[in-house]
């Protein structure tokens, strides 16, 4: 930064960086960024922070990625002495820890709750962003970081009359929080992602009957949650720092599973039994994925890993009808969000329970009192939308981006630059939009891996690049057009070679009717995406422009 930008322009609206969300990402960018001595200014759009985790307050809500790694590495004493109760956090034990570590930190005085940013505007001339609110605060700064999160824009599919349903409707990313009593009432719930099959079997237990509204059968493995063994925490605790920094070098940026070694082709049916049993007992999805190192290169090793699961779904759900509409068949195992279970396939054993093949019969229309496929009519007096998420760009599409930077780039919004999908340099910038960065934006493993460790080692990159640029007394930085084409490029090639493409998912925007069908994460893995990213600025910010707009005196990257 020069010195110019240190200081307040405009009173309080002007700061030396805006934070667009005050979730993780936000909140740590917060953290850093004040430790550099900028004045910033925090959005969120929620009454607390949190982000996901204020959110997402359905029954059953729990991180699929266990505790003692799902959290800040970036203060040994607070990985010290924060205690988690069980082998994964729920939801209210995650938000616990987010505002503790808002308090501990003191965050919160720098941030706008009930506040949601509509617009961002770039001004070339005085190198700044400016953010408008639905409260009409304006405020600029030379840095915008937009960490708006991934799955942060729920999504109700457009059913024709669910303004005219009569009972109470909710979408899992919206909880309410004063929570929800279905007991004695008749429920649907639409949707088996990982937030259905974690409030299915809540659901269950209260209502008087459930149908569940399934289109696609996804994988679920046993998440085998505990009470945290005190041994294993001590132990994992007295490792820390090693371990922290060994989860970067692996593709999903979680330590502590050894990584496969053969393909499941090299091993005998009996041998691959064996594993998968092993591996299913012992729970977790990246546990079970690394059972051999090609589950998620080659149809035929993927195969056996999912006929695996198929089995298992048959031998839990007594009718067999049932079992095989939940036993997946139409993408290949890890190619969607795996989900992890307490008891969902059980639920389907129960009286209460029944699961409505929507593929073949989907939803035509909400009626006042129920829904109609097209082969049936049902009563209801609650339903759940557990549909997901515009994920991945819905965020940011929701605020108005501009750029007042035209030549050589041709949009000058966000919107219509990412009209045929996101385009990113390394998921951190946008061509053209120059001093906005995003954390755990698309092009960038953060949806693949423990999003945590993705969101520090982003904000740590960004934090590595303002110094950088402050010691050089450079106030402009932006993503080169070949480099980010080049990064594009490289996103899809490593996806192609994979088998994630052969999945209607989210990562591909498949679930959002009319988005553009474009495989979104960077799946390289963390441990490449980081050494590239730490290679880039080695290279001093190699595929950038960094200038100083005063001087207008380029330093090529
Ligand atoms: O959303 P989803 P989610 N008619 O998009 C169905 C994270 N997360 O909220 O598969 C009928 O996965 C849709 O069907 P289909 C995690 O990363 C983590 O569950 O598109 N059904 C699908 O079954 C996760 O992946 C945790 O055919 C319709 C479901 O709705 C991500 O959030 C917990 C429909 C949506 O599933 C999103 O999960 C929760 C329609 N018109 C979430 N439209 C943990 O950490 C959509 N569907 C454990």
């Amino acid at each position: 930064m020069d010195a110019t930008t240190l200081q307040p322009e405009n009173g309080d609206s002007s700061f030396d960086a805006l934070i667009v969300g005050g979730g993780l990402a936000g909140l740590y960018a917060l953290h850093r960024l004040r430790g550099m001595g900028m004045r910033v200014r925090v959005y969120e759009a929620g009454s607390g922070v949190g982000g996901t985790w204020f959110w997402n307050r359905y029954p059953g809500a729990r991180c699929d990625i266990e505790s003692l790694e799902y959290s800040f590495s970036f203060s040994e004493a607070l990985q010290q002495e924060w205690k988690w109760p069980e082998r994964y956090g729920t939801q209210p034990e995650i938000l616990r820890y987010i505002n503790h570590v808002a308090q501990r930190f003191d965050l919160l005085r720098d941030v706008v709750l009930d506040t949601r940013v509509v617009s961002a505007q770039f001004d070339p001339e005085r190198n700044r962003w400016t953010l408008t609110t639905d409260k009409g605060d304006v405020a600029n700064a030379p840095f915008c970081i937009m960490a708006t999160g991934n799955l942060s824009t729920p999504r109700v599919p457009d059913f024709k009359g669910l303004e005219r349903f009569k009972g109470k409707w909710y979408h899992s990313g919206l909880w309410p929080h004063e929570g929800v009593d279905f007991s004695g009432l008749r429920v649907a719930v639409i949707g088996t992602g990982s937030s259905g099959v974690q409030l299915i079997p809540y659901v269950a237990r209260q209502a008087k009957t459930l149908h569940v509204f399934q289109r696609t059968a996804n994988f679920i493995l046993p998440a085998k949650n505990m009470p945290l063994d005190p041994g294993t925490e001590r132990a994992h605790k007295s490792e820390y720092p090693e371990r922290r920094r060994a989860a970067y070098d692996t593709p999903f940026g979680i330590g502590g599973y050894p990584p496969p070694v053969k393909s499941a082709l090299e091993a005998t049916p009996e041998e691959r039994q064996r594993t998968f049993e092993a591996k299913w007992e012992q729970g977790g999805s990246i546990n079970f994925l690394y059972a051999y190192n090609d589950l998620l290169l080659s149809q035929e090793s993927n195969e056996t890993a999912a006929e695996f699961v198929r089995q298992k779904v048959r031998s839990i759900v007594r009718d067999q009808a049932v079992a095989e509409l939940l036993a997946p068949k139409d993408h290949p195992i890890g190619t969607k969000r795996l989900c992890l279970d307490t008891n969902y396939y059980e639920v389907y054993n129960q009286r209460n329970v029944t699961l409505v093949d929507a593929r073949r019969t989907p939803v035509e229309e909400i009626l006042p009192g129920g829904l109609r496929t097209r082969e049936a009519h049902y009563q209801f007096d609650a339903i759940v939308f557990a549909t997901g998420f515009d994920a991945m760009t819905g965020a940011l599409a929701e605020i108005d981006v501009r750029t007042g930077v035209r030549s050589p780039f041709p949009s000058t919004t966000l919107r219509e630059e990412w009209s045929s999908g996101p385009r990113t340099y390394l998921g951190l910038m946008v061509a053209g939009f120059p001093n906005l960065f995003l954390v755990t934006g698309p092009g960038s493993p953060g949806v693949k891996s423990q999003m945590i460790l993705s969101i520090e080692q982003h904000t740590d990159w960004i934090v590595d690049c303002l110094k950088y640029m402050q010691e050089r007394g450079l106030n402009r930085i932006g993503a080169s057009d070949q480099a980010q084409a080049a990064w594009v490029e490289h996103v899809n090639e490593i996806a192609n070679a994979t088998l994630y493409p052969l999945a209607n998912s989210w990562y591909m925007g498949a679930n959002i009717p009319g988005k553009p069908r474009v495989f979104m994460p960077y799946v390289g893995g963390v441990h490449r995406y980081k050494k590239r990213c730490d290679e880039v600025a080695l290279n001093g910010y190699e595929g950038f422009v960094l200038e100083s707009v005063r001087r207008k005196e380029a330093v090529a990257g």
